[in-house]
């Protein structure tokens, strides 16, 4: 295979192929991984992006990972939807602590109508003038809520496909994957940049990773931002008792990611807590590109900023700075 193959932008992925790319001995997928990060990316760079919750809890979804969802006991406290000064607060916060994104999530089944949906306009268009990317995750979208967010400036909006379509049944039954994807057409229709990944190690099989990533690569164009996060697992959710998977795997599924979608952000999301200094940096070999930082994602640990700077000192891998607004 010359450079050109090694690096072009390609939708037709088959699984066979996907699964030849995950399972190269780690060396040669490392390589391949690399060869497509710097075909594109700054190798010595990450995306410093904060999570902010801003509705905690109460959910009527019942995802099987999730503490926010209202049928599991995860003492998380339900909270109503934060005042616009909060948010800015916290955006400003996390502005000075070198974030250039900033997402807010809430534990909605779909985004609301009404005044507090244009609340959530308010926000966007705040942490905009901040000079930041703003990212939400609302649940699902309609279209008409999709151009409103647009129009207010909206950088990303997220909604993990989270496994494959034949998994998916196993985590959540209150919605399916063709809701998914449905919302994702409207994001995409209204101009704004699709964040879209998934979750591993729920108990799910290589063969349904394979199936994620295919879902993901194939989509035309591909969601220029892919979160690969590691189950956190909490406490009072069906998932808490899981087994907890070999690093090993987050790194090829990074690497994988990083291969069919090379142009993309490839964010090493949640679970950072539980991988080891030297596991962070194989992510950042084979092509982790972000992370979330600051001491919360939305209702889980993270690690603190003071641990994540010294990481990154001594990897000689750089925070991207804020560029001009
Ligand atoms: N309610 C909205 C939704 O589900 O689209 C937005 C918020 S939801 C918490 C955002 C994403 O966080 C989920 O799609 C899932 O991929 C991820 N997530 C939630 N709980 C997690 C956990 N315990 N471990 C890893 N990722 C998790
Ligand atoms: C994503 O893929 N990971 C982030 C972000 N998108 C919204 C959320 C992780 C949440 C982890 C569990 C929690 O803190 O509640
Ligand atoms: Fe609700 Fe989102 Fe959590 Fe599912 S992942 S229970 S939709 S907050």
């Amino acid at each position: 295979m010359n450079m050109s193959d090694a690096t072009s932008l390609r939708h037709d992925w088959t699984l066979p192929e996907i699964k030849s790319i995950y399972t190269l001995p780690l060396p040669e997928l490392i390589f391949r991984a690399q060869t497509a990060h710097r075909a594109y990316h700054k190798t010595d760079e990450v995306q410093s992006c904060t999570l902010l919750s801003i509705k905690t809890g109460g959910c009527p979804e019942d995802c099987a990972y999730c503490p926010q969802s209202a049928r599991y006991d995860t003492g998380v406290e339900r909270t109503s939807l934060l005042s616009l000064e909060e948010v800015i607060r916290a955006a400003g916060g996390a502005r000075s602590q070198g974030a250039t994104r900033f997402c807010m999530g809430a534990a909605w089944r779909n985004a609301p109508v009404g005044s507090e949906f244009d609340r959530v306009l308010e926000m966007v268009r705040a942490v905009r003038a901040l000079g930041m990317e703003a990212c939400c995750t609302l649940g699902m979208l309609d279209e008409e809520q999709a151009r409103q967010l647009s129009e207010a400036g909206l950088t990303a909006y997220n909604h993990n496909l989270d496994t494959s379509p034949e998994f998916y049944g196993r985590i959540i039954t209150t919605r399916t994957y063709a809701d998914r994807l449905e919302t994702l057409r409207y994001v995409r229709r209204a101009g704004i940049t699709v964040c879209c990944g998934g979750i591993i190690g729920m108990g799910e099989g290589r063969e349904d990773r394979y199936r994620l990533l295919e879902q993901l690569a194939t989509q035309r164009p591909h969601p220029e931002s892919v979160p690969i996060n590691l189950l956190v697992r909490v406490e009072g959710t069906p998932l808490a008792d899981e087994r907890p998977i070999d690093p090993i795997e987050m790194v090829r599924m990074i690497a994988t990611a990083r291969i069919l979608m090379p142009a993309s952000m490839v964010r090493l999301s949640a679970g950072r807590l539980s991988l080891s200094d030297e596991a962070q940096a194989l992510c950042f070999l084979a092509g982790a590109n972000s992370i979330f930082t600051g001491d919360k994602l939305l209702t889980t640990p993270n690690p603190e900023m003071d641990r994540d700077r010294v990481l990154l000192d001594k990897l000689g891998i750089r925070m991207r700075q804020q560029t001009a607004v």
